[in-house]
């Protein structure tokens, strides 16, 4: 019988705590979902006695979770995190000096993380209480999973993921304005299981207006796991009848606005329960997205999905904000005369056209799931 290599264990804890960091994205609040798996032993005989991932709203942190967790003792034990263990104070102590405290032995961390709070410091801290500290394993697949986060600290805003449900052509409705449904029910359930894993999303006025959306995660078991849900509508266009509007007092709703915009209808919204947050105006007089995405981040928004509609889904790519596309694609054709799913770009020339890769293709029944990332 062949004893695996060390290397392979390392490979195998590692793949088990980013498993446990899979769990709770887009639930952990600002906070990065991270991974934490804590073994004993060595060689055929390594066993799991500890883990752990960041919690619900972003504390307890990984680490701490996995350590009192534990069923057995951690002592001498070797931790596995999905992320550099932290090493500043917040509400509990730093997740480094926990591991200190357990007396660990050995961690193996996926990458520094880059919080300038951290940054290399919980790595130091570790090492200068003369644990063994191996940095990079697995790093690419563990940036993925907090790709939100990375976005947030490195570009200062969140991660745009644009999500289209449209005809073979591209349509998002006719040309009367009907759009429920063009998807297929196993396309629209995966949408919703889309928005359980993103911090916010966001609809244009006009889409808000159109289709009256609640924009929330309506799959069993998943109800409480609904985002931050917001608006863009420059000009107060909303009725106050609608459904996002009615239901802003028991779920958090955002309505992003231009600054300056009218005090007494602003009111209107926030006495419903709405937040409204104000947005410089861009040249062209509309809101400046830069601006509006760099206020989501500030307010610890990682990951940020925009359903539509066409016009938001132009701004954003014009000025080279999306990061990802869902593309959900029905096979009916609407005809030129309904409605594209992105408005004018100002694209003249072909290479001037935001390009991006796919990175997945699935069919959901006759209906067909892409995603695609942005090509750099
Ligand atoms: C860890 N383990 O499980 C996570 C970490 O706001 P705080 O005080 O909870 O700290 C948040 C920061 O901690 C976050 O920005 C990121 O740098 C790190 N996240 N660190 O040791 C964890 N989630
Ligand atoms: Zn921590």
């Amino acid at each position: 019988m062949t004893h695996p290599a060390p290397s392979d264990l390392d490979d195998r804890f590692m793949t088990v705590a980013l498993s446990m960091a899979r769990r709770n994205v887009g639930r952990t609040g600002a906070n990065p979902s991270v991974g934490c798996v804590i073994t004993q032993g060595e060689g055929n005989t390594t066993r799991i006695v500890g883990r752990g991932v960041t919690a619900l709203d972003g504390r307890p942190h990984a680490e701490t979770i996995a350590i009192e967790a534990a069923t057995d003792a951690v002592e001498g034990g070797t931790a596995y995190v999905t992320l550099e263990p932290c090493s500043h104070q917040g509400k509990t102590g730093p997740c480094a000096d926990a591991l200190i405290a357990a007396k660990i032995a050995r961690v193996v961390v996926a990458f520094e993380d880059p919080n300038p709070r951290v940054a290399g410091q919980g790595i130091a801290r570790l090492r200068e209480a003369g644990i063994e500290v191996e940095v990079g394993l697995m790093a690419r697949d563990a940036r993925q999973v907090v790709a939100g986060f990375l976005a947030r600290i490195q570009k200062k805003r969140p991660l745009v993921t644009l999500k289209f449900a449209t005809s073979l052509d591209g349509r998002i409705a006719t040309h009367t304005g009907a759009s429920q449904w063009i998807t297929n029910p196993m396309a629209r359930r995966r949408a919703h299981l889309l928005r359980a894993s993103h911090d916010a999303i966001m609809v244009g006025s006009t889409t808000a207006i159109m289709d009256d959306p609640q924009l929330t995660c309506r799959i069993a078991g998943l109800e409480g796991h609904s985002p931050v849900r917001l608006v863009a509508d420059g000009r107060l266009r909303l009725p106050l009848t609608a459904k996002l509007v009615r239901s802003a007092g028991d779920l958090p709703t955002w309505l992003l606005t231009l600054d300056g915009a009218d005090k007494v209808r602003t009111k209107a919204y926030a006495d419903c329960g709405m937040d409204v947050v104000p947005v410089s105006q861009g040249e062209n007089g509309l809101m400046d997205m830069d601006s509006a995405l760099r206020i989501l981040g500030e307010r610890g928004v990682n990951t940020l999905l925009v359903e539509g509609g066409a016009h938001l889904a132009s701004s954003l790519l014009q000025n080279d904000l999306v990061d990802r596309l869902v593309w959900f694609r029905a096979p009916s054709i609407i005809g030129g005369d309904g409605t594209g799913a992105v408005a004018p770009v100002g694209v003249d020339r072909l290479d001037m056209a935001p390009t991006f890769h796919l990175t997945n293709s699935r069919p959901l029944g006759n209906n067909v799931m892409e995603t695609y990332e942005r090509e750099l």
